[in-house]
């Protein structure tokens, strides 16, 4: 176990230049004083040699702009080389707008502004964007995450595919199957628009088990005339535990859009529950009403007949159209997950919608009335759509299932590309899903979920580094040493010196960190965290970090954030910073975890209360050159952080053997 004591110079990093290492105070002497001069010597040659280039990037900012190594593409999958030509910026065309007409939401990124200007991407830079141990098709576009279930001893996975391109279109399910969530078989395609009622897309649907075994799986058909409606498939072989052969029901569809409902505002079918005689399903299906964001119950015997509920099963006012909505319960007792028609004393439901309107995830905790078929959100103030999201950062259009294997609820989402579509055409693929994670009732505040990676994540830990307390003096920097910087997972605790704590005050209470200008932004109680997938200079970097606010009535807000906005050299990406408040318990530490895989970065504060996913596509800090450090740029406090990380090895995600059975 390597111990790691900060001995680095401290640095200021609130200057023009994004961490500029001017240094505000003295090297650290904690040091044997036989080794005070040469660090001192060292910190000296380190600080001459930084102070170099960031004259040398400031002076690369301020170059004109045909200085900067650009390219410009057309917007066909042209292989870029260094011989390629540019194209002049008024060539190229915006992408075509994908999905809206069909009713779903934007699919093509767009970049306000950076249109014409794109990154020389090399291979080498490309490449190492494509994540290892996250699920990705071999190529081509990917979206929602569809019907995960557990089947005889394989988990599946359906997803939103096109299977001709890196771009949304054509829309099919894919299908694999994993014993573990972690390694993966690709299977043939579960269903393709081959129908009139879903000739235009095979969209968003889920699974449900019913009592004598069989699975029932609802989902949205795009038809020939660009209308939702709702379809029932099912396995042709229930003893085929790979579940590889699909039929369509032949009374498709079972559902048309209702009087009053939108025809492209009907979509995305839940797991369905038992009514509370027990003898009939229900189901709900997000819409909309003007801007008021609903969800449609339907109750059905036998999955061919469907009556719809009166009312809603919730509505909330302002959010749009719902698409995906999730529901289900959740323990307020035990830790272990519950299947989708348990109810009763110490079950909250969670109501789930993504929001078209921004394409984020949001929930909400409350209780579900079987018999009135209602749904009331616990606070109204954290409303779905209005309060509490499952991931700050990008996320969307998720999905739970329950586990009979294991008893526990896990999450799916959809994590998309936030580079640019020429970028995604030129690798060739798009979108990544999240890590499952699952999903528990956080008891100790009650009033949010938890998350966190499944277990089988952490089959992939191997060889693992340890810093402990490792002391921060306030804008300060330290490197730590880890072996294989693209595929991590980070494990940190923070503690701010408790006397400081007490007699600060932090002016900013009114802190958020999306505005917040990001970590160069000190406060006296914050930020402090960890820069991952950072090169050597810190020229590229991002900062995950906890930022303290306490106003002047004693009582301190914590926000989690992910800070972008150096992610990347590159223009033609995508460059916010994310977060949101997270509950910190008195007498908890600060903890963060984060999983790095290339370019996607998962992380997850005290616990999983609150969690950023980012998606980074450096130009420097890949594959040996990246690096990863802590950093305190508080002005008031010294942090102590305590770090453990591992090597990630790669996930095993290939073509199911058939030619070997
Ligand atoms: N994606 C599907 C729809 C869903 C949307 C279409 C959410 O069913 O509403 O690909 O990303």
């Amino acid at each position: 176990m390597a111990t790691y004591l900060s001995k680095t110079p401290a640095y200021d990093l609130e200057d023009a230049t994004y961490y500029s290492p001017i240094p505000d105070q003295p090297p650290a002497t904690s040091a044997p004083a036989g080794h005070r001069r040469s660090k001192k010597l060292l910190a000296s040659i380190l600080f001459s040699s930084f102070f170099l280039l960031s004259l040398i990037l400031l002076f690369i900012k301020h170059q004109p702009e045909s200085a900067v190594s650009q390219t410009k593409f057309n917007g066909t999958n042209q292989e870029k080389s260094s011989t390629s030509k540019p194209i002049s910026p008024a060539t190229r065309t915006p992408p075509p707008s994908r999905g809206v007409s069909q009713g779903v939401s934007e699919k093509a990124f767009r970049l306000a502004g950076s249109e014409n200007v794109s990154y020389s991407w090399t291979k080498t830079m490309l490449s190492w964007q494509r994540t290892s141990y996250h699920f990705q098709p071999e190529d081509n576009w990917m979206n929602d995450p569809n019907g995960p279930l557990y089947y005889k001893g394989w988990y599946h996975l359906f997803y939103q595919y096109n299977p001709d391109s890196a771009v949304w279109g054509t829309i099919s399910w894919g299908h694999a199957v994993s014993k573990d969530l972690i390694h993966w078989f690709y299977l043939p395609f579960a269903m393709v628009p081959d129908q009139w009622y879903d000739i235009s897309g095979v969209w968003t649907g889920s699974a449900t088990f019913l009592p004598d075994g069989r699975i029932v799986m609802l989902y949205t058909g795009d038809t020939v005339d660009i209308v939702q409606v709702q379809c029932l498939a099912y396995p042709a072989n229930l003893s085929d535990p790979l579940l590889l052969d699909w039929v369509k029901y032949s009374g498709n569809p079972v559902l048309f859009p209702p009087p009053g409902i939108g025809v492209k505002d009907f979509r995305d079918p839940t797991t369905a529950w038992l009514s509370p005689d027990g003898d009939k399903w229900r189901f709900t299906i997000g819409s909309k009403v003007n801007k008021t964001g609903i969800s449609l119950v339907y109750e059905t015997a036998d999955f061919k007949s469907y009556d719809m509920l009166d009312g809603y099963l919730h509505e909330v006012p302002g959010t749009g159209m719902w698409e995906c909505v999730d529901f289900y319960p959740v323990s307020t007792k035990e830790v272990n997950g519950l299947d989708t028609s348990v109810n009763g004393p110490g079950i909250k439901h969670v109501l789930k919608a993504s929001l078209d309107d921004d394409k984020n995830d949001y929930y909400a905790l409350g209780t579900y009335d079987q018999f009135e078929n209602k749904w009331v959100p616990d606070d109204p103030e954290l409303d779905v759509g209005i309060g509490l999201r499952y991931d700050y950062g990008k996320y969307y259009a998720s999905k739970t299932f329950y586990d009979q294997n294991k008893q526990r609820r896990i999450l799916w989402g959809w994590v998309r590309e936030t580079d640019s579509e020429y970028d995604d055409l030129l690798k060739g693929w798009a979108s990544v899903q999240s890590i499952p994670r699952t999903v528990v009732f956080d008891q100790k505040t009650g009033s949010n979920l938890l998350q966190w990676p499944v277990i089988e994540v952490e089959e992939l830990r191997s060889k693992s580094v340890e810093f402990d307390n490792v002391k921060l003096g306030p804008g300060s920097i330290s490197p730590l040493k880890v072996g294989s910087p693209s595929q991590l997972d980070i494990v940190a605790s923070f503690e701010i010196d408790k006397d400081a704590f007490e007699g600060t005050v932090e002016a900013n209470a009114s802190y958020s960190c999306p505005t917040s200008g990001g970590a160069a932004n000190r406060g006296k109680l914050g930020p402090f965290g960890i820069i991952v997938l950072a090169d050597e200079t810190l020229s590229e970097g991002t900062p995950i970090y906890f930022y303290v606010a306490k106003g002047a009535n004693g009582k301190a807000e914590t926000h989690f954030c992910a800070d972008e906005l150096r992610s990347s050299e590159a223009p033609d990406v995508y460059k916010v910073v994310y977060g949101s408040k997270v509950p910190v318990i008195d007498g908890e530490k600060y903890s963060l975890r984060s999983l790095v895989d290339h370019s996607i970065v998962e992380s997850f504060a005290q616990g999983g209360r609150t969690v950023i996913t980012s998606r980074i596509y450096p130009t420097k800090a890949i594959n040996g050159a990246a690096r990863v450090f802590l950093f305190n740029n508080a002005t008031g406090v010294s942090v102590t952080a305590s770090v453990k990380i591992w090597n990630m090895g790669s996930a095993d995600i290939r073509h199911f053997p058939f030619n070997q059975l």
